[in-house]
């Protein structure tokens, strides 16, 4: 199947998600994937991890905390070998996390350097009309090279988002989004000893290509978790014992339902606040809709190494093409030996599934700059999977939240070959 190979099989390189990645990466410029931090402010309430990225940091001006918000275009690495033009804020897509406690006065001065106009709205945040930042509606556009300034009093708490409300299918297309999250006041409310965020986006980026095509409705190819594809996310990495939370963002055009492997959660809040304890309810996958966050809540009782994904089987994929026959079960035998005498190097595949391009990742030639269709490797093998895709690693001794390695079974503990 020629297509199959040139649209479908898409490796080029093997992708080992390593230290040696995110040493390149922070050369480059992007953040640090787990940047030293301060103690939050407040007292013990744990800080906010943006696996891949970071929070915003502010000075204090008389009272107010002052954040800057820098939006313009940059290159990006999704995964190894993988660079991407997006537009985001203070280099990156999605931006820097916002991180405020309610009670908070903020300024967020945003400054312009795109090449046209944008504004910032701040999705689900309580404030006065003239800083919701719908550009025309509720305030002027930042053109090209100024600066404004947002101001207001942070009046609730929870999970929000901002991103620019003006040109808005282009602009949210190619990346620009961050989370807004405001602690409650009280640092007893809603404590946990590990507060993750995770913003999803959906990228139409056609292999060997960096432009994301903004153009696009529906056939998206690219699936993020903070601005990277598996195997290229970072692990979450947890105490046994600890309680959790992880918080959703999702500002792409489809809806991500997000699965928790080995626990059990809490849907805890959306982007309307947090759920009060006795209205919450049990899930191990929690539907994101569009436009909207999700956090969860869960004691990790379960040490391991646990998938976290979403749960569109197509959403834990990398570049791909749909535009292919169905293979799946056509004996291609005499075809294939027929088109290999004119095609130096075919090879037939899909007839038994897909799990055989995996294999190959690495070993054929495929297009310059985009990232295997199935990819990661685990202790066990291929782990034959992309895009929206990390882990939950649970253990019960932890000298830091850096990547553990792999979790060692108890003998015994692992499922056997009986035939
Ligand atoms: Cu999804």
């Amino acid at each position: 199947m020629i297509w199959l190979r040139r649209n479908v099989l898409t490796a080029a390189t093997a992708l080992v998600a390593g230290s040696s990645f995110a040493r390149r990466a922070a050369a480059q410029g992007a953040p640090d994937p787990q940047p030293p931090r301060p103690a939050p402010q407040g007292g013990a309430r744990a800080p906010i991890t943006t696996l891949q990225g970071r929070t915003l940091p502010f000075v204090m001006k008389d009272g107010v905390k002052e954040f800057h918000l820098v939006a313009g275009e940059y290159t990006q690495e999704f995964a190894p070998g993988f660079r991407v033009k997006v537009w985001g804020y203070n280099g990156s897509s999605p931006g820097p996390t916002i991180e405020a406690v309610e009670g908070d006065r903020v300024r967020i001065l945003v400054t312009n350097k795109l090449p046209e106009h944008t504004s910032v709205h701040w999705h689900g945040v309580l404030l006065p009309s003239g800083m919701d930042g719908v550009g025309g509606l509720s305030g002027p556009y930042i053109k090209p090279g100024e600066t404004y300034a947002y101001e207001f009093t942070l009046r609730q708490n929870g999970t929000q988002m901002y991103h620019p409300h003006g040109d808005e299918m282009l602009q949210i297309a190619l990346g620009m989004m961050g989370m807004f999250i405001i602690h409650p006041k009280d640092p007893d409310e809603g404590r946990v000893d590990r507060d993750f965020a995770w913003m999803t986006h959906a990228w139409k980026i056609d292999p060997g290509t960096s432009r994301p095509n903004p153009a696009e409705m529906t056939d998206f190819n690219i699936w993020s978790l903070n601005g990277r594809i598996f195997p290229a996310t970072l692990p979450m990495v947890v105490k046994t014992g600890q309680r959790v939370r992880i918080r959703v963002g999702n500002l792409s055009m489809v809806e991500h339902p997000m699965h928790l492997h080995g626990h059990h959660f809490e849907v805890s809040g959306t982007d309307g606040g947090p759920i009060p304890p006795e209205r919450r309810w049990r899930e191990a996958t929690v539907q994101v809709p569009v436009g909207t966050t999700r956090d969860v809540e869960f004691i990790a009782d379960n040490p391991g190494d646990w998938a976290y994904h979403c749960h569109k089987s197509h959403h834990t994929m990398n570049a791909m093409s749909h535009a292919f026959p169905n293979m799946v079960g056509v004996n291609q035998g005499e075809a294939a030996a027929d088109i290999g005498k004119l095609v130096p190097g075919y090879m037939p595949m899909g007839r038994t599934g897909m799990a055989e391009m995996q294999s190959m990742s690495g070993m054929m030639p495929g297009p310059r700059n985009t990232s295997p269709m199935m990819a990661g490797r685990g202790p066990y093998g291929s782990m034959e999977m992309g895009g929206m895709f990390t882990t939950l690693k649970v253990r019960d001794e932890l000298a830091s939240y850096d990547d553990p390695g792999w979790y060692q079974a108890p003998a015994g503990t692992v499922a056997w070959r009986v035939a």
